[in-house]
């Protein structure tokens, strides 16, 4: 039994070590977080049973709805979050608009600092089917100077984060976090309810070889990235191909094994959704500020997605995130479009 371990709230509190002007906030966030993500893992564990002790909508026997596990989540996260003491507005997938959030403490000097985008339950189509889903978020500094956030204070381009993450849960559940000095993954161990350190600064692989993709798609994809994909799959040893293909249907499921294995993940705009699928705020920026702490690279297949400036909060992007070399290759693919 090892005796030498790390938990989150140690690293993140020796990461905070950094800033002789720190406060505190942005560990007690980040704490509240993961607080949230160990209930949800647990939620996650039991969905299964849903069928055998009730139906989502029935009344448990405790008097309670039984939720669908998406609001669960949503519901989670956000009353964390509204509670805290550290967050001036939050947005989620779930709700129509950002939640302005008084402070908790009247001082100025305790003014909540942070702004959180998140999305509760990634990959929620894949819950019956017992496949990995996730938590994503991402991390903000308020811009205006105090009282409930803006929506000026949530619409801020991507290379602002000061902090972004998420969590897997799948055959363990892991979370993975930056705040701006390397990606670090902690697994969670269940017999103490605390994310163990597991792999610090974590760098892809520079021997890429999975891509990811919604291939059902292809017939509504541009020529220039039907071509990247069949180039993907020509034999040439010396580039390693053809890549071996791998889809989940989860997001941060397909990114957490092509960060650990090498490869890149795509979700292209088509001849149908212009912008692609999924979202700026809340799943292409968190992923692409770990992405780029990890030695990878994100883009909209033209710019970088820290770059993209954002004009709703529910904003969709298409996204190409992994490996550098993978990701200057699409684009360079999509220019012949
Ligand atoms: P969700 O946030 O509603 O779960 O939707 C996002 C999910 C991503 O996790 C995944 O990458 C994508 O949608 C899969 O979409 P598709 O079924 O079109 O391949
Ligand atoms: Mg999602």
């Amino acid at each position: 039994m090892n005796t030498k371990f790390t938990t989150f709230y140690r690293h993140i509190i020796d990461e905070e070590r950094r800033f002789p002007e720190a406060t505190g906030q942005l560990s007690n966030l980040l704490s509240d977080i993961a607080l949230s993500c160990k209930v949800i893992s647990q939620e996650v564990n039991r969905a299964g049973l849903i069928d055998i002790l009730g139906f989502t909508g029935e009344i448990n026997i405790q008097g309670e709805e039984v939720k669908k596990l998406d609001v669960y989540a949503n519901d989670i996260l956000t009353y964390t979050l509204q509670t805290g003491g550290n967050v001036c507005a939050l947005s989620s997938e779930e709700e129509d608009t950002f939640i302005p959030v008084e402070g908790k403490y009247s001082d100025k000097f305790s003014e909540n600092k942070y702004v959180v985008h998140c999305d509760p339950l990634d990959g929620s189509s894949n819950i019956d089917a017992n496949i990995s889903i996730g938590t994503i978020f991402s991390i903000f500094k308020r811009e205006t100077e105090k009282g409930p956030g803006t929506m000026k204070d949530c619409l801020q381009v991507g290379v602002n984060q000061i902090a972004a993450g998420y969590v897997v849960y799948g055959s363990s559940t892991v979370l993975v976090y930056t705040a701006g000095d390397g990606a670090h993954c902690f697994t969670l161990d269940p017999t103490v309810g605390e994310f163990l350190l597991s792999n610090e600064n974590i760098k892809i692989p520079k021997e890429s070889k999975i891509y990811s993709a919604n291939e059902g798609n292809y017939s509504k994809w541009s020529k220039g990235l039907q071509n990247y994909i069949r180039y993907l799959k020509e034999v040439d040893n010396e580039t390693r191909r053809p890549y071996s293909s791998r889809y989940v249907g989860s997001l941060v499921a397909d990114f957490h094994r092509n960060l650990l294995y090498g490869g890149i993940f795509m979700y292209p705009a088509d001849s149908k959704n212009k912008n692609g699928k999924l979202r700026l705020m809340y799943e292409a920026n968190p992923l692409s500020f770990i992405a780029e702490q990890a030695g990878g690279k994100s883009s909209n297949g033209k710019i970088r997605i820290l770059e993209v400036e954002p004009t709703e909060l529910h904003q969709r992007t298409p996204l190409f995130i992994g490996n550098t070399e993978d990701v200057l290759m699409a684009e360079k693919f999509l220019k012949e479009d």
